[in-house]
């Protein structure tokens, strides 16, 4: 029997789940989902990622042991994931026992075969990412080219592993596999990173403990081991590997589900590792985009996350699964809205699937005492019935391209031609001219669109599509799948049962949603003295001349007269907020008195006072043109 592996990432248990984690984890589900209906023997892997600096970092802050609050946060996942009906076929969680050993092993054989070796590490981490980058890579020198966050630098021994080693032949990879980066849009970013240069990749850390220790067998207790390595390896340790390894045949996965934010992990480093291990590459790295609200990322201190248990309890699981699929083309990024969801709801599900079924409902009832036969069908509506066959025919190669938007929207195409052959063969009027099987005929046709499409649908609506099936007197199952849709068959006889509406409809939000970002706890402000605050000396400055430093998003280079016998030179941060030529004879309050320091190379004497809100920021000046160096009491 042919197989099909499927993963979500395991997530970060430094936080509880939301949006982004539902949408990969439910993309996921829906291609199981899909591969078990087509006969495919399917194991689905999610879990959660529990090592390393930022959960370590996370538990102390609240009180914990890394391993309490680990267990906190992961049986949070799993439960939504259980609520939500994931159908996962193993939870795997980074402190499971097989999984340190299976880790422990692969970082074994790859130190055996000379893929690691020992160095030093001095560079730029961050903590948010928990990865390094090189110089050239930060934004103004030391934020975070991913997260924008500030990175520290880092100086330890370290294992490194080879991964320049394995440049040709991951470009070689990307080369012969088309289709290993999905959307094959995706590819060239990773093509470029890698024909860039890759350097060794430092894989462990001594500046903490939260992680798995290198084997024994190389007895150096100090290091652990980088997260990343820790968590790439589960994709192999879910099967056993290293321990029991009697799941390995699901290996290689045919489907990594993953963010845009961790595509080069898995495209770059994860076949690198696997290379080394001697061990088959994975079939696709699947990469969706970003959910953002109201066009900006979402992140706690921005008070603007959606948790997922809450639209699905406003709207349902089930509509909130059609809707991630539906609305956003795979490999972008995409808007939540409630009202977006809520037309979606109303139009696609209440008008042209929901309403499909009561019409079908309605007039098997009236005409027929619901029962139906379909024998008429193929003589009378050839035309529709090919229709279907070719909408229907073109979509598995959508869901294997993971173009879950295409799919469902070609698939509503089907509704389409059963709601339009109602249309225009009137079965009312049949009924008054006597033409009871044409009537019967069009009904039974528009039945069998409706349980082929509810067979099509079942992945990503599973309980809904039931109903339907129940409705309309069929099994949704892998026999009827391939009898239906591969082989084109029809229903014969339908006994329909008369169930609620699917999509009652909505008229308004239903969801409550935050409007404040949450107040940040205020910090006990130390008080100073009034000698402590003379030591400030804060001067009325102007400025004669602005410029713009090349390489620097943030950076401008000002000349600022303070009355002194020449004018200081100050590198400011705000150039996001100001052009040049609006700060020329502006006058600002200036930080005399600060030790000068080098910005990117340059010289800065001095530090210009400014205000930042949520809107922005604004310089702070005197309300009045006042005399150049007058102090700011
Ligand atoms: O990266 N929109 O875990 P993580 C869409 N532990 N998807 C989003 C999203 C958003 N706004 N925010 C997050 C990690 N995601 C690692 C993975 S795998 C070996 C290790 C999704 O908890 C997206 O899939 O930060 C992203 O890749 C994943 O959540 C990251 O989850």
């Amino acid at each position: 029997m042919k197989k099909r592996y499927i993963t979500t990432p395991i997530y970060y248990v430094n936080d509880v789940p939301h949006i982004g984690h539902a949408y990969t984890t439910i993309i996921a589900d829906s291609a199981a989902r899909y591969f078990r209906l087509k006969g495919f023997d399917t194991f689905f892997l999610t879990g959660t990622d529990e090592h390393g600096q930022k959960i370590e970092e996370a538990a102390k802050k609240r009180g914990k042991t890394p391993k309490e609050y680990a267990d906190e946060i992961s049986a949070k996942f799993k439960a939504l994931w259980d609520e939500f009906e994931i159908s996962y076929d193993k939870f795997i969680r980074t402190t499971d026992p097989e999984h340190i050993a299976g880790v422990q092993k692969a970082f074994e054989k790859m130190y055996q075969k000379g893929d690691i070796y020992k160095g030093v590490y001095e560079g730029h981490y961050c903590i948010s990412c928990e990865a390094f980058f090189p110089q050239s890579q930060l934004i103004d020198e030391e934020f975070c080219p991913d997260c924008g966050k500030q990175t520290g630098i880092v100086k330890e021994e370290s294992y490194f592993f080879r991964l320049s080693k394995y440049q040709d032949r991951l470009l070689e990879l990307y080369q012969k596999e088309e289709k290993f980066v999905l959307p094959k849009s995706k590819k060239n970013e990773v093509i470029r990173f890698v024909e860039s240069g890759l350097q060794d990749l430092s894989i462990t850390r001594t500046s903490f403990d939260w992680g798995i220790k290198l084997p024994p067998s190389i007895n150096d207790p100090k290091h652990v081991m980088y997260v990343w390595l820790d968590a790439l390896l589960n994709y192999i340790t879910a099967l056993g590997y290293g321990t029991d390894e009697r799941l390995m045949h699901y290996w290689p996965a045919d489907y990594h589900l993953v963010g845009k934010d961790i595509l080069r992990f898995h495209a770059v480093y994860w076949p690198a590792f696997l290379m080394s291990l001697e061990l088959p590459m994975p079939k696709h790295i699947a990469t969706h985009g970003w959910w953002t609200r109201n066009g900006q990322k979402m992140s706690k201190s921005k008070g603007n996350v959606i948790d997922p248990k809450a639209v699905a309890d406003a709207y349902g699981v089930e509509n909130f699964r059609y809707f991630l699929l539906r609305e956003v083309p795979f490999g972008q990024d995409g808007d939540f809205s409630q009202k977006a969801l809520i037309d979606r709801i109303n139009n696609d599900l209440g008008n042209d699937l929901g309403n499909l079924l009561n019409r079908i409902i309605g007039m098997s009832g009236k005409y027929f005492g619901y029962a139906i036969q379909s024998h008429d069908v193929a003589k009378l509506y050839q035309k529709e019935l090919e229709e279907v066959d070719a909408i229907l025919q073109a979509l598995p190669p959508l869901i294997e391209d993971m173009k879950w938007h295409k799919f469902l929207e070609e698939l509503w195409q089907a509704l389409a031609v059963a709601n339009k052959a109602i249309d225009c063969h009137t079965p009312w009027n049949k009924m008054k001219e006597g033409k009871e099987d044409e009537a019967m005929a069009l009904v039974a046709l528009v039945a069998n669109i409706l349980a082929k499409v509810a067979l099509m649908l079942h992945p990503v609506m599973p309980k809904t599509t039931q109903t339907i099936a129940q409705a309309l007197g069929f099994r949704i199952n892998p026999e009827s799948f391939a009898k239906y849709i591969d082989q084109s068959q029809l229903l014969e006889n339908f006994h329909i049962q008369k169930v609620p509406p699917l999509f009652p409809k909505i008229e308004e939000p239903v969801m409550v949603e935050k409007k404040e970002p949450p107040k940040k706890a205020k910090k006990e402000e130390p008080l100073i003295t009034i000698d402590e605050f003379f030591k400030t000396q804060i001067k009325v400055g102007t400025i004669q001349e602005a410029k713009e430093l090349p390489k620097s998003k943030k950076l401008l280079k000002l000349l600022v007269d303070l009355g002194e016998e020449r004018p200081r030179q100050i590198i400011a941060g705000i150039k996001e907020y100001y052009t040049p030529e609006q700060l020329v004879g502006e006058q600002v309050c200036v930080v005399a008195n600060l030790k000068p320091a080098k910005l990117m190379g340059h010289i800065s004497e001095g530090m210009i006072l400014a205000a930042k809100d949520e809107n922005g920021l604004t310089l702070v000046t005197p309300k009045t043109r006042t005399k150049e160096g007058t102090p700011v009491k």
